[in-house]
């Protein structure tokens, strides 16, 4: 049988089914952020399309830094709401807002633990940039980090080991 090359020139040119691009600019994740404004900073909750933008918590003021906890059930951020930069955390439909941090120093950049059972956030409550651990449930704090160089952006290993 004689070969046709042009035959095989056609095979290659069939395009790839739709689906495997449209999976991935359909999947359906949410984003949190925090807009900067000239009078007050806010955070918003989008559709990763854009769609369905709209502010986390109705009238807030001075949030920013948000994270989704592993599960998505909550929304972690910092507020200085009640004056100092505390750790809060949300639904992401804005209900059962709840402080987690009362301290003066300033207390940033909270990540939630895989199981939900820690948040792990930035403090200068040691009198420099440091990495604390908070247990939800007992409110006991644990301190990771020690030394004179600031550590900042905690990341919990997915796995929690
Ligand atoms: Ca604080």
């Amino acid at each position: 049988m004689k070969h046709n090359p042009l035959a095989v020139i056609a095979i290659l040119l069939v395009p790839l089914p739709a689906a495997s691009a449209v999976a991935v600019v359909d999947a359906p994740y949410t984003v949190a952020y925090a807009s900067f404004g000239p009078i007050n900073t806010a955070i918003y909750i989008a559709n990763t399309d854009g769609g369905l933008e709209r502010v986390l918590i109705e009238g807030s003021n001075l949030d920013m830094n948000p994270s989704f906890s592993p599960d998505g059930r909550w929304v972690l951020f910092t507020s200085r709401r009640d004056g100092s930069a505390d750790i809060y955390r949300v639904k992401p439909d804005g209900t059962r807002l709840e402080r987690l941090t009362d301290d003066p120093a300033f207390d940033d950049q909270a990540v939630m633990s895989p199981d939900g059972a820690r948040v792990a956030f930035v403090s200068s409550r040691s009198g420099q940039a440091d990495i604390w651990l908070l247990e939800l449930k007992t409110k006991q704090l644990r301190n990771l980090t020690d030394h004179p160089g600031g550590d900042y952006r905690p990341a919990l290993s997915p796995d929690g080991q």
